[in-house]
């Protein structure tokens, strides 16, 4: 066991980024019981969960003529157009049903808000609209991150790198975690967290 500054972030570990989901990551599900173990070595546990309301502005859906997967633009700058995914109280927002989501000192809900959408699980993609999760945990005195999940090269990503700038040591475990990877977005993603100082174990 770490000792109490540490902390295990487990990024959307939910059925809709799992073989079968509407916005399924290849593997999603191979890594829950890896996950599921590495628990047992943190004092703390987040869990953080993709949570929209219907009709959220980064769905393909509410732009007339786009697909998924196209890009727009948003106030706050480009925005990728996703299937409808994560809508609040469906069976594909809930986390895997094998994720052990007892050991959770916090469930982190994310992406709430109508017009802006949410990949890190510090701030929404403005970059300026906080979740609250840098004060829970330095309220909380944790500095050192360790992060897994879905998808690495959006929301793992982005959590890394808002997490490295905030000061806290972070380490992703790329073996624990799975990734869209379309247009490049994996190696993107690798070089950013890389830069930002994110260590990738
Ligand atoms: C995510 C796209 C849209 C993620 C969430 O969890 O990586 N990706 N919403
Ligand atoms: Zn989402």
């Amino acid at each position: 066991m770490r000792d109490a500054t540490h902390a295990l972030i487990v990024i959307d570990v939910q059925n809709d980024f799992c073989p079968g989901g509407a916005l399924a990551v290849p593997e999603g599900d191979t890594i829950v019981p890896a996950i599921n173990a590495l628990m047992a070595e943190f004092p703390a546990v987040i869990l953080t969960q993709d949570w929209h309301p219907a009709g959220h502005s980064s769905f393909a859906s509410e732009h007339p003529g786009k697909q998924p997967m196209e890009m727009t633009e948003m106030p706050y700058g480009p925005q990728v157009l996703w299937p409808d995914h994560c809508i609040q109280g469906s069976i594909g927002a809930q986390f895997h049903p094998d994720l052990t989501v007892d050991r959770a000192d916090l469930i982190l809900r994310k992406g709430y808000n109508r017009a802006i959408d949410s990949y890190s699980a510090f701030f929404e993609n403005d970059h300026a609209t906080p979740t609250g999760l840098e004060g829970y945990l330095k309220t909380r005195s944790i500095t050192h991150l360790t992060m897994v999940g879905l998808a690495t090269d959006f929301c793992v990503n982005f959590s890394a790198v808002d997490a490295a700038k905030l000061g806290f040591a972070v380490t992703v475990r790329m073996d624990l975690c799975r990734a869209i990877d379309f247009d490049g977005s994996l190696a993107a993603a690798t070089d950013g967290m890389d830069q930002a100082g994110v260590t990738l174990a």
